[in-house]
């Protein structure tokens, strides 16, 4: 098939995924269907309440903008599911299943999308995930003790 002639040409790589804490255990389970389906390895998976530490640390690039403190509360409401996942080109193959930031733009863009399907508005999206490699394994290493074992 044409996917297995493209992953000669992508190395095997791991993202940082985390499925956000206003996610429904129903959207969860969906979410983690579509996960598997889309071809990804899940590597490792957890449940935790990240501190504002760990969301600084998640989003380096949002701390300065007007909707950091609205991230932070969303965040800090609940646990997240956060997820070490694997697959060829996983750092952009997870982005394009996320889907756009904003829902209403995933519904048009990319309708078979995570956040297409149950994003709830900008600020909730429902997940996230690391935007390049570089980011990915400093996440990771941060938030997972044994990033290397399965
Ligand atoms: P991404 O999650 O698609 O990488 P970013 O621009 O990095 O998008 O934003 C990080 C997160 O901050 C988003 O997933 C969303 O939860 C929140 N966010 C981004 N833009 C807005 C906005 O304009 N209003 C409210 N929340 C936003």
């Amino acid at each position: 098939t044409a996917e297995r002639e493209i992953q000669h040409f992508f190395p095997l790589q791991s993202t940082l995924g985390l499925i956000k804490p206003h996610a429904t255990s129903e959207q969860i389970e969906k979410i983690l269907n579509m996960i598997k389906e889309a071809g990804f390895d899940l590597t490792q998976v957890k449940k935790m309440s990240l501190t504002p530490e760990q969301i600084e640390n998640i989003y380096p690039k949002i701390t300065g903008k007007d909707f950091y403190k609205d991230l932070l509360e969303m965040l800090s409401e609940g646990p997240s599911m956060v997820m070490i996942l694997t697959k060829w080109n996983a750092v952009a193959e997870w982005r394009r299943l996320m889907g756009p930031t904003d829902p209403e733009e995933a519904k048009v863009l990319s309708p078979d999308s995570i956040r297409s399907r149950f994003g709830i508005s900008k600020l909730k999206n429902v997940v996230h995930g690391a935007s390049n490699a570089y980011e990915a394994k400093e996440v990771i290493n941060r938030l997972f003790e044994n990033p290397e074992e399965n």
